[in-house]
């Protein structure tokens, strides 16, 4: 099969594992004809050529040119419709010393295997039917992964929780389909009784769909992360709260106001969700030049923030017009009032405002709570639900609600079923795009060839 930008015909190879001074690195091959080709790059090329699928080979790798041994490796040999792709294919276990690699590669190029482009790998495993396209998709969304949360929730799609959430609404409506169509088949008086279409089990499939396409916010807030940002007055605490997240004295702490001058980042995991963290110089009104710069760099950051925490020193209280200026300052960004110092306040924290003490850790729990709601958007504590972490597939469910919205109020007002039923074939085929039953090789190639190379 060919799509635009994939001849999956062809012999193909990658490094599998980064570039880079390794104990090991996996080189891939694939493609039909695989194995015989890859074989006479082995010392043992008739027991390569001649090995059972799903075995693994010790060999040493040859230049067949001149029959120079160039690493000692180990090759697993997969037979179609065995191994990731379905295809033949011979996975090379090496060293992992880059010029080993290169040659290598160079090697197996020599014998026919051109470079895989990304995704390559996980494409031919989708188009031989061992992954649906949500499977493919949380390949990708389960390497990129940037904490544990995120990791396990690509896992489950991995082994197809989405894919069967998906597939039993299309189950049901493949059905209710059918019941509309055998309707539209006969003229009314031909069959004794017509079947009711109920819509509320079209309405029910929407809310499914429309639930799901919700989850993106969540699944990508635990995907992706967020930039969080520590903003405020000097002596606020922003150094000590940053310590206080990342449990290690990084940030330099002191009364002297002015202590940070440049902005330091981190990542942190906060309740799952990966966040960069930043600490920033304090505002205030600095004649000497260099804080001055740390200032504007700390107004640039948190103006690309996903969150600010703008923390006031609670001990000294707000300072006059400081909330109208940092309602000012972030007008555009989301922002959390932090009380901080709760432990030689004598005040009451404003309202909204977030207590803490950065060096008792006192409401920090508290605080991580609601950095987590804010970005998401609601309380994510209990969620368990399946999740997705793909655009496209949370537009084409919200797709599939419309159409299915559109179907269950087409029934209410009493419209002829040739209306209905449309509606209802529509939202299959939405859904059917998500699991990769209808696709174009445009589709394919726009999904595909964001994934990393050797995947
Ligand atoms: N008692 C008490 N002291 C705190 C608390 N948080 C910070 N401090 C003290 O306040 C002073 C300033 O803390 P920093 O964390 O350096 O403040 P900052 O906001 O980073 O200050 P700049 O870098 O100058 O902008 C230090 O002496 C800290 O020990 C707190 O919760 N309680
Ligand atoms: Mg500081």
């Amino acid at each position: 099969m060919e799509t635009g930008y994939y001849d999956t015909d062809e012999l193909i190879t990658a490094l599998a594992t980064p570039w880079g001074e390794s104990a090991l690195a996996a080189v891939r091959t694939s493609g039909n004809g695989c194995i015989e080709a890859a074989s006479v790059c082995f010392s043992r090329s008739e027991a390569i050529a001649a090995a059972e699928s799903g075995t693994i080979q010790y060999a040493l790798m040859c230049d067949p040119a001149t029959g120079e041994a160039v690493d000692e490796v180990t090759a697993a040999v997969y037979r179609a419709p065995s191994g990731y792709t379905g295809q033949d294919s011979v996975e090379i276990f090496c060293h992992g010393s880059l010029p080993g690699i290169q040659r290598i590669l160079e090697i197996l190029h020599a014998a026919g295997f051109r470079d895989a482009r990304p995704g390559e790998f996980t494409l031919r495993a989708f188009i031989n039917g061992k992954l649906d396209l949500t499977r493919a998709e949380a390949v990708q969304e389960l390497v990129t992964a940037k904490s544990r949360k995120a990791h396990s929730l690509a896992l489950g799609r991995l082994s197809g929780n989405l894919f069967r959430e998906i597939d039993a609404v299309k189950q049901q409506l493949v059905e209710l389909l059918s019941a509309v169509e055998v309707q539209l088949d006969y003229a009314e008086d031909e069959i004794e009784e017509l079947v009711a279409i109920p819509a509320d089990h079209l309405r029910l499939l929407q809310q499914t769909a429309a639930r799901l396409a919700e989850t993106y916010r969540t699944g990508r807030l635990y995907a992706e992360g967020a930039r969080v940002v520590l903003a405020g007055r000097t002596n606020s605490g922003k150094s000590s709260l940053f310590n206080l997240f990342l449990k290690e004295d990084r940030s330099i702490v002191s009364e002297i106001h002015g202590t940070t001058r440049d902005y330091i980042e981190s990542w942190i995991t906060v309740r799952g969700v990966p966040i960069r963290l930043f600490d920033t110089a304090g505002y205030r009104f600095a004649e000497d030049v260099i804080e001055a710069e740390g200032i504007r760099r700390s107004e640039k950051i948190a103006g690309a923030a996903d969150l600010v925490l703008y923390l006031i020193d609670g001990s000294r209280g707000l300072a006059a017009g400081e909330k109208k200026d940092l309602q000012k300052t972030f007008k555009n960004i989301p922002t959390l009032l932090i009380w901080n110092k709760t432990d030689i306040s004598h005040e009451a924290p404003p309202a909204g405002s977030i207590a803490v003490s950065a060096v008792s850790g006192a409401g920090f729990a508290d605080l991580e709570k609601a950095i987590i709601t804010r970005l998401a958007g609601k309380d994510i504590s209990q969620e368990t639900d399946s999740m997705i972490d793909s655009l496209r597939q949370k537009e084409l469910l919200e797709q599939a609600a419309e159409y299915l919205a559109a179907a269950a109020d087409s029934i209410d007002e009493r419209m002829p079923l040739d209306i209905t039923a449309p509606e209802i074939a529509g939202a299959i085929d939405a859904l059917g795009e998500i699991t990769g039953e209808i696709t174009s090789a445009d589709i394919l190639d726009k999904i595909f060839s964001g994934f990393c190379v050797g995947k």
